[in-house]
């Protein structure tokens, strides 16, 4: 037992509470559309931002005080990995979620080499695969930091140097077995250094085809150890690169086409991530399921002001219920889930900052998709945009040729007269429910 989150009792529903660490609209056991909340919404923390961020911008370094972090815990990195994962999974127990997420880097420290980074990832899948089976939540997904370390600066799987492929690839062989034995219900995949800072200097086929013989080596190799998970590409535009391969979800889909990989990868959509591409969520969501790749989401915010991937915990209830509305109209998460990809503002110190941001973000997300639901029981929207393609029920139109379509025009006198999108009318319907 760390003291870390000392006197923070587990959070409860309690609606008419008046302390900030109560659920309000979160009871995981509300049945909605035929499910239960904590089975639809599938909450996950994430380890990198809650446990291994120290709260640093680009005009300052660490700002959060934490028993494992390398000024407080002395040179033995692996009691400061052991203490960081026995204080995130007290903070689980707090919150009670039923999953969790993690990069390779967040869990264990950096060892001498790749032999020495396996070395210390296999002793930390023990200790927390011990801990997941004295009741933890379960893993929804594991994945490589392939961005942070300095030997990552040139990309990954797209970098000019063959050696940094290998090591990466390596990595990622590493990763989808501890993801494997942790019984991951999927893998991540986020490029975050696959693009390039300047095209001056970039091969950008080359580096297109190294990264599409990566993501199939990955694949193959996590269905020959039997992994059953869904495999998932986290789209991005760019940041930490000018610009990344993995742009958007259109992107991720032609990429997947030309590798044939469509029926293999799905998509991990980021709020965040959808706004730096120029996209809403929701537009990100609507497509990934149009195209039959949508799997799991990183659910956050970024601030509109300052055109960065801030990682903020949600907060605005009709921007998160637009996004479950997409994730209901597309059949609900099947391996998928909610992962908090979010982060305290850097002067939100205390652990209870922590814990606090967790619940109101889950509190946020159980309105949502509460307001998601009704809108889609209630019908009204749906019935509307039915009623607005109800004239090609029955059409042959799109089996003839431009010739037969001109013939058919004049013979039945066709001038088509304009009709409403009626979008107010819409919008004002989605503010009776959020
Ligand atoms: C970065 C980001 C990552 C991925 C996992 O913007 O979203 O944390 O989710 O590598
Ligand atoms: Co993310």
């Amino acid at each position: 037992m760390t003291d870390f989150f000392a006197d923070i009792s587990p959070i409860r529903f309690a609606p008419e509470a008046e302390d900030d660490l109560s659920f309000r609209h979160y009871d995981p056991d509300e049945v909605v559309v035929g499910k239960r909340l904590e089975d639809h919404l599938r909450f996950s923390v994430a380890w990198w931002h809650g446990f291994a961020w120290p709260g640093g911008d680009p005009f300052g370094g660490q700002t959060f005080d934490r028993p494992w972090f390398p000024d407080r815990a002395g040179g033995d990195t692996m009691a400061a990995a052991k203490l960081k994962a026995d204080a995130a999974f007290e903070m689980f127990a707090i919150l009670g979620q039923p999953f969790f997420c993690f990069h390779d880097a967040d869990i264990r420290p950096e060892g001498d080499g790749f032999a020495g980074n396996t070395a210390n990832l296999e002793e930390m899948v023990d200790y927390i695969g011990a801990k997941m089976e004295a009741g933890g939540p379960r893993l929804l997904w594991g994945t490589a930091n392939l961005f942070s370390h300095r030997r990552y600066m040139a990309g990954a799987a797209t970098n000019p140097d063959p050696d940094v492929f290998a090591f990466a690839a390596a990595t990622v062989k590493t990763c989808i077995d501890a993801t494997h034995r942790l019984g991951g219900a999927n893998y991540v995949l986020w490029g975050g250094r696959e693009g390039y800072e300047t095209l001056l200097n970039t091969d950008l086929a080359r580096e297109r085809q190294q990264a599409g013989r990566f993501l199939c080596m990955a694949v193959e190799y996590a269905r020959k150890i039997g992994f059953e998970g869904a495999i998932l590409i986290e789209p991005k535009p760019q940041e930490p690169t000018k610009h990344q391969y993995d742009y958007d979800v259109a992107t991720v889909y032609g990429f997947l086409k030309d590798f044939g990989l469509e029926g293999e990868v799905c998509v991990n959509v980021e709020q965040g991530h959808a706004i730096l591409a120029g996209h809403s969520f929701e537009h990100e969501l609507a497509l990934a399921a149009s195209l039959g790749i949508f799997g799991s989401i990183d659910m956050n915010r970024n601030d509109y002001q300052s055109g960065w991937d801030t990682d903020q915990f949600p907060n605005d209830v009709p921007e998160v219920a637009r996004a479950y509305y997409e994730v209901l109209r597309a059949g609900g998460f099947t391996t998928g889930g909610t992962n908090f990809d979010a982060k305290l503002r850097r002067q939100s110190l205390d652990p209870v900052d922590l814990i606090a941001a967790h619940v109101g973000a889950m509190d946020v997300c159980a309105r949502g998709l509460k307001a998601a639901a009704r809108m889609l029981e209630d019908g009204a929207l749906e019935a509307a945009r039915a009623a607005r393609y109800a004239g090609w029920d029955g059409s042959d139109l799109l089996d003839l040729d431009l010739a037969a379509i001109a013939e058919r025009v004049e013979e039945q006198g066709l001038n088509p007269a304009p009709v409403s999108g009626r979008q107010e009318r819409l919008e004002n319907i989605v503010n009776r429910y959020v």
